[in-house]
């Protein structure tokens, strides 16, 4: 069975990737709020609807950091504390359709901004998270990736997805970028197209 929603098709070799849809950067007490991060969840929450309906995959991502990670400023990294392990801010908004299994990522003090790999801070090597033996053992070969922050997570996982060879498709109306820097947002896009990404509002 197929199923359309915003501008996407799904059907059982899909999985929906809801990147980091918690308290820190989609509400508006978060520590690291994005601009309009709210916004987004009722969009993200019908694309959750249509791929369950299609029999596509749903699968969420979560920043899990410890309380002290070389990924925060007052350790020497450059976001303030956010996404602490078991903090308010870490869970996932309350407004969000949960339908799926959720993949931690950070939680041994690295970046974690992709949902794919994990940096060893010691040896800096990377890692794969759970996400891509999940996808494989489902026989998944087209992604659909939303959520926070589109410069940020959306932007590292959707460049490894497609350096693991999956069709990807971002749907940029149910994401928002960051902008530590301005245009950050629009170098995301650039990239993610450059890297074969079908991105799309
Ligand atoms: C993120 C900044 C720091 C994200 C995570 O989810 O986009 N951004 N950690
Ligand atoms: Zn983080």
């Amino acid at each position: 069975m197929t199923a359309t929603a915003p501008d996407v098709r799904f059907d059982e070799h899909t999985a929906l990737v809801v990147v980091d849809v918690q308290n820190d950067f989609a509400d508006p007490g978060g520590n690291l709020y994005v601009d309009e991060g709210d916004q987004i969840i009722s969009t993200i929450n019908r694309l959750v609807a249509a791929a369950r309906e299609a029999g596509a995959a749903v699968v969420y991502t979560q920043d899990w950091h410890p309380e002290t990670t070389p990924h925060f400023e007052k350790d020497g990294g450059i976001w303030p504390v956010h996404c602490v392990t078991d903090s308010w801010g870490a869970q996932l908004h309350r407004d969000l359709e949960v339908d799926g299994p959720i993949i931690r990522k950070g939680a041994r003090g690295e970046d974690g901004y992709s949902g794919f790999t994990t940096r060893d801070v010691g040896t800096g090597e990377d890692q794969p998270t759970e996400l891509q033996a999940l996808l494989q053992a489902r026989g998944i070969s087209d992604l659909v990736v939303v959520g926070l922050a589109q410069d940020v997570c959306v932007k590292e996982t959707v460049l490894d997805a497609r350096r693991l060879g999956y069709a990807t498709t971002v749907l940029l109306d149910a994401t928002r970028p960051v902008n530590l820097e301005a245009g950050d947002d629009q170098r995301a896009v650039d990239a993610m197209i450059q890297a074969g990404a079908d991105v799309h509002s």
